[in-house]
């Protein structure tokens, strides 16, 4: 066989190896998704059982948005035009396979000084002490980029050894080209971490963009 015929054979079974990938993804979310808790204290956190993916990032990226829209549901997770909406840590199972975890966000400029400091002590104590946590997401607003606040976070999660990626949000409101550069950016950005996810994921939870790539991922991480 030539070089040429291997890679064609190779490339199909790629294809193929991803399409099952993201059909089972399609079949996970498409079972039931119930609200199990949430937690303002770290003692009323659930009990760890199972494993976990979290979605974190700035107040108003689309933490919610995007589980609603991996999940097919309008307001599984509460969703605001308000930024700082989410103030707990709300936990959602899925098919008993796998938590979602929305997390509240940070960097909004109005919360006190006291709703960071509520922020930063459960929030970490949950990234530090979650053992089945799989995955955290870091969403970035594409208009935005990474931002100081983003890279603090990212330093968090080196230092607890927490595994995460970056996730791209809001990809509709930009064209094509700005697409393009935020995406060059935010791969260098995240490159620089060990614990990062080597590549991104680009979302639009409003056109449905990414949202099949980031539920086979999930899957690849849930219970059998
Ligand atoms: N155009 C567009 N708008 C989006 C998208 N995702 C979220 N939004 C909008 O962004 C706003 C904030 O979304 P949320 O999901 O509430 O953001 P959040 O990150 O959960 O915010 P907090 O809970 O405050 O931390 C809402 O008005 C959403 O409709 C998207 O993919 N495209
Ligand atoms: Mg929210």
């Amino acid at each position: 066989m030539t070089d040429v015929e291997q890679d064609g054979d190779l490339g199909e079974d790629a294809e193929q190896i991803e399409a099952e990938r993201i059909e089972a993804g399609r079949k996970l979310f498409a079972k039931s998704c119930d609200f199990i808790a949430a937690s303002t204290t770290i003692e009323s956190l659930p009990p760890m059982d199972g494993p976990e993916v979290a979605f974190a990032g700035r107040s108003n990226v689309g933490k919610s948005t995007l589980i609603n829209a991996l999940t097919n549901r309008r307001a599984l997770a509460r969703t605001s035009q308000t930024p700082g909406r989410t103030k707990q840590l709300n936990f959602f199972d899925l098919d008993h396979r796998m938590r979602l975890v929305d997390l509240p966000g940070y960097g909004y400029a109005k919360a006190s000084k006291t709703d960071i400091r509520a922020w930063t002590s459960l929030t970490l104590a949950f990234l530090k002490g979650r053992q089945t946590l799989m995955r955290a997401f870091l969403l970035i607003d594409s208009r935005r980029g990474v931002g100081d606040a983003d890279r603090e976070i990212m330093k968090i999660f080196d230092d607890s050894a927490v595994s995460w990626a970056l996730v791209l949000t809001k990809m509709d409101k930009l064209k094509e080209k700005e697409r393009q550069q935020v995406i060059a950016r935010s791969e260098k950005e995240a490159a620089k971490h060990v614990a990062a996810w080597p590549g991104i994921f680009t979302t639009s939870s409003e056109k449905g963009w990414g949202i099949p790539e980031l539920r086979a991922h999930i899957t690849d991480l849930a219970r059998d």
